[in-house]
């Protein structure tokens, strides 16, 4: 198959749309609540006796009488990551959002077929966007600045486990080794979003039909502008990924309840947030 005139105006148009809201400068990362690393501070390695601490290093002989420097203290040294990586995460959705917006026949689902979708997909087309800051050099996602670059521990530091973790990264190492072009990672994230079967769909058939309009344009944009040698299987591998990204999905649920059940702060979790993936506990 050849590209279509139509078929190269949709690839430009979600090239245009991606550009347009994701910032490869990350620039507005320092807006975010700032990322604290238990970097094997003395307090960090004696978080769980904070009292004891805090009697040893002073030269006071009575409990500290705000309740915020003892249990809360070791409860927000466990998450101490959480609130970078909620307002990162938060930050995301809402340019998922517009990412959404303009892709051609979004908008003209209703509400709530629109609200299903990225409720179902946020994380997923997260996980999809954030290849573009992850490197292999280091198996991190580096966003600029050292404070900015996030290894696989600083997540466990928001309360995230090895059972999502692991595969997290090994999803992102063979989406590089993939070396996707960008047409091919706009309609990946625009496949991924037109998923009829989320929970809720009501219009399935519509989102079926632009979903297929968009797996038609990445067959053809592969068999005419993919080198020939590295094509080999290419949209086949794709597909695996979308299969990769729901099990990285329902594990993320799982943990992110767990989390959201645990944060003493529950200020640490953005509304938009909340709103997302689930207020347990509203
Ligand atoms: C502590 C800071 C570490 C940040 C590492 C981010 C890597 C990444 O359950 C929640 C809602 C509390 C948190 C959900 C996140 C779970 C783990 C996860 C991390 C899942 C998917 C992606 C990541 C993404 C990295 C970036 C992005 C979010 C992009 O939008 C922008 C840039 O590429 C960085």
């Amino acid at each position: 198959p050849q590209l279509l005139e139509e078929q190269e105006r949709l690839i430009a148009t979600l090239i245009e749309a991606h550009r347009k809201t994701y910032d490869a400068s990350y620039s507005d990362f320092s807006q975010f609540r700032p990322p604290k690393r238990g970097d094997g501070s003395p307090e960090c390695r004696n978080a769980t006796n904070p009292f004891l601490m805090s009697l040893l290093n002073s030269d006071m002989d009575e409990l500290p009488k705000a309740s915020a420097s003892g249990a809360e203290a070791a409860a927000g040294d466990e998450l101490s990551m959480l609130p970078h990586l909620a307002d990162l995460v938060s930050y995301s959705i809402q340019k998922v959002i517009g990412f959404a917006k303009m892709i051609p026949g979004f908008k003209e689902l209703c509400t709530e077929d629109q609200i299903s979708l990225l409720k179902a997909s946020a994380i997923e087309i997260i996980i999809l966007r954030s290849n573009e800051s992850f490197t292999m050099e280091d198996n991190s996602w580096t966003c600029g600045s050292n404070e900015f670059k996030y290894q696989i521990g600083d997540v466990m530091q928001a309360g995230h486990k090895l059972e999502l973790l692991e595969p997290l990264v090994k999803f992102q190492v063979n989406m590089k080794k993939l070396d996707l072009h960008e047409a091919e990672h706009v309609l990946l994230m625009a496949i991924c979003l037109f998923s009829p079967d989320r929970p809720g769909v009501q219009d399935r058939c519509r989102v079926e039909e632009v979903q297929e309009h968009l797996t038609e344009t990445l067959r053809a944009y592969i068999a005419c502008r993919h080198p020939l040698s590295c094509k080999h299987m290419l949209y086949a591998k794709m597909v695996e990924k979308l299969t990769e990204l729901r099990s990285l999905n329902e594990e993320h649920s799982k943990q992110y309840l767990q989390i959201s059940q645990d944060a003493v702060n529950k200020e640490d979790l953005p509304p938009l947030l909340l709103e997302v993936f689930g207020n347990p506990t509203a």
